[in-house]
């Protein structure tokens, strides 16, 4: 018995490094390349403060940030691959690349209106969401990303107004989170240059740090059930943040 609680206990750290990042932008299936139009951290550590200074964009960038700006229109689909280095694999046979199967949770997009993507501090922006993954029928927005080697794709909304923007991607790994202080938060940003005939720069706009509290029912949340399955006690997980935008 006490051994078996060591052996359970020694696999714990291995367990929860397993982290990821955001390294790979495409646009309507075209991959723009390794570190090219996105901030990326060196990184794979997860940010646990919800009030962390950098919480919108991460921090510890991979150097140099890339100076390329995306082009993209409205109504195209863009997406951001996640990998468990940069890179992607950290070996051959990486069974935790893009992430490790125990980092349920949801994945979401949010983008900002600035002037440069490629030089905006992304503190201070406001942010609205794009779109959101989270459970649905006992499948978590990360199994959808790992289905897919990594990617996680969005629409540009329509109604978008043209310009330079940020595009949010975002993780969180709840296998902790029934902890407060444990929610892994994953984050990377593209920068795009929308074009389009649209005028909105956003509805219910957020700031980040500002729009989650770590007690969030989407953030301080065991998401195991009776059987002690990621299911989320099939009860509905409530996604973090404002509601999508809507055109
Ligand atoms: C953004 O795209 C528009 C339309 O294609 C282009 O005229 C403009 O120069 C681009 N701006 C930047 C900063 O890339
Ligand atoms: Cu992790």
């Amino acid at each position: 018995m006490k051994v078996l609680l060591a052996a359970a206990l020694s696999l714990l750290p291995a367990f929860s490094s397993a982290h990821c990042i955001a390294q790979r932008v495409r646009v309507n299936g075209q991959d723009n390349g390794q570190l090219v139009g996105i901030r990326s951290p060196n990184s794979n550590n997860p940010i646990l403060n919800v009030n962390d200074a950098n919480f919108a964009c991460n921090s510890g960038f991979h150097t140099p940030v890339s100076s390329k700006v995306i082009d993209v229109k409205a109504g195209d689909k863009v997406g951001v691959m996640w990998g468990h280095v940069i890179g992607g694999a950290q070996s051959a046979n990486d069974a935790d690349n893009p992430i490790a199967k125990s980092h349920k949770g949801p994945t979401m997009f949010y983008m900002a209106k600035v002037d440069n993507a490629a030089t905006a501090t992304p503190s201070g922006l406001k942010w609205f969401k794009v779109s959101e993954d989270g459970l649905n029928g006992g499948t978590w927005g990360v199994d959808h990303m790992i289905q897919n080697g990594g990617w996680v794709d969005t629409t540009i909304p329509t109604c978008v107004a043209p310009g330079n923007y940020l595009l949010r991607a975002e993780i969180i790994a709840l296998h902790s989170a029934k902890n407060q202080g444990q929610a892994q938060f994953y984050v990377g940003c593209a920068q795009i240059n929308v074009s389009g005939s649209g005028t909105k720069t956003g509805d219910n706009t957020v700031s980040f740090p500002g729009a989650y509290s770590a007690t969030d029912p989407g953030i301080l949340v065991n998401i195991y059930g009776a059987t002690g399955q990621p299911d989320g006690g099939n009860k509905p997980y409530k996604i973090p943040g404002p509601a999508v935008m809507t055109c």
